[in-house]
């Protein structure tokens, strides 16, 4: 069985994008693998949160996990800052990373460009990300495509330890799925579909009611010519949109393109909004179902215990391959 770990930030309403790109591969993956699904708080406030908030959003997103179908039953789900390893080994790995490594970060370079000084923790977040990896002796770590630089460095560093100091992490690959694994904002196809973007109607949360789903997909941004056709380059925001369709759908692009030929926008549009209503339905009654309940807090404590005993076997090595303590 391999060993699979991922993490989402609770830092505002999961989106679809975070849906398609990640949380609809742990699910996939749990039958067949051990998997443990992370809520990474201590991640989250590389940026201001208000404690309040944070909380709230941490059990938002422990919800949506169960919501989706991910089950305490096969997978471990837990909080990050619950498991005082990843701060730790965070610490060790930070002392076999480099600063230009680091500034090569793209994700790094747009958060804090225009600053003249930014937090050290938005610098330093990817090895956090490595650490988190690392500590479970991960395989595979199923992400979205914006995480394809993260999980290199965390690579780099694995084997950068490995080789300088002694064999002991396990050296991980990224998992990422075709048509989910970048889903553009739908104001605006030329940036991601982001939590944190200002217009509501650039994303589509899981949470969101029909009538808003309706209105984000009908106002979406497409393009004058009026053919439903896959072409990133030239057409992004229909593609951005067809894709969508094909993740939700399970059909494949070509047989999309086709099957509108000679239609409409506004029927494409109209199609995908039962789609998407469809698809979100199941979640939002899941979450109504877990999200208030003692259950919810009880596989969260659960969780950390049987993360921490994984992880504390991993940490025990590594201090006795660092030579720490005695
Ligand atoms: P956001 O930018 O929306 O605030 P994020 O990337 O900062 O999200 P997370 O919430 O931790 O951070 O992301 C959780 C998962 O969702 C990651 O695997 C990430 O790659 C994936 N993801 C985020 N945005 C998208 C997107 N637009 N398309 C596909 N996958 C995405
Ligand atoms: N950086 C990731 C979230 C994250 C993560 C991880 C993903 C933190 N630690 C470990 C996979 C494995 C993001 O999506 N922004």
């Amino acid at each position: 069985m391999k060993r699979v770990f991922s993490g989402v930030q609770p830092t505002g309403n999961i989106h679809i994008g975070n849906y398609l790109g990640a949380l609809k591969q742990f699910v996939e993956l749990q039958d067949e693998n051990q998997c443990i699904y992370c809520i990474v708080d201590l991640h989250s406030i590389t940026v201001p949160q208000d404690p309040r908030e944070l909380r709230k959003h941490i059990l938002d997103v422990a919800a949506l996990y169960m919501a989706v179908g991910i089950d305490p039953e096969k997978s471990i789900i837990f909080v990050q800052s619950d498991v005082s390893g990843h701060a730790e080994l965070s610490w060790i790995l930070t002392c076999n990373s480099y600063t230009g490594e680091l500034s090569r970060m793209t994700q790094f370079k747009d958060k804090s460009k225009g600053r003249e000084s930014a937090p050290a923790g938005l610098f330093t977040y990817p090895i956090l990300m490595a650490a988190d990896i690392l500590l479970y002796d991960s395989d595979i770590v199923p992400v979205g495509n914006d995480q394809k630089q993260h999980i290199e460095l965390c690579r780099d560093i694995a084997i950068r330890v490995n080789n300088t100091v002694k064999k002991t992490f396990v050296v991980p690959e990224g998992r990422f799925l075709k048509a989910g694994a970048r889903i553009m904002a739908l104001d605006d196809p030329s940036s991601k579909m982001s939590k944190s973007a200002e217009n509501i109607h650039s994303r589509i949360s899981l949470l969101d009611d029909d009538g808003k789903i309706k209105k984000s997909i009908m106002r979406a941004t497409t393009d004058s010519e009026g053919e439903i056709r896959f072409d990133p380059e030239a057409k992004p925001g229909i593609s951005n949109l067809m894709n969508i369709y094909s993740a939700f759908s399970g059909e494949s692009l070509e047989d999309i393109q086709t099957s509108y030929s000679g239609k409409g926008y506004g029927d494409f549009k109209k199609d995908l909004v039962g789609i998407v209503q469809e698809a979100m339905a199941p979640i939002k009654k899941n979450f109504n179902e877990i999200r208030e309940t003692q259950e919810l807090k009880d596989i969260l404590t659960l969780g950390a215990e049987k993360a921490g005993a994984i992880a504390e076997k991993t940490m025990k090595r590594v201090k006795e391959n660092f030579g720490l303590g005695f």
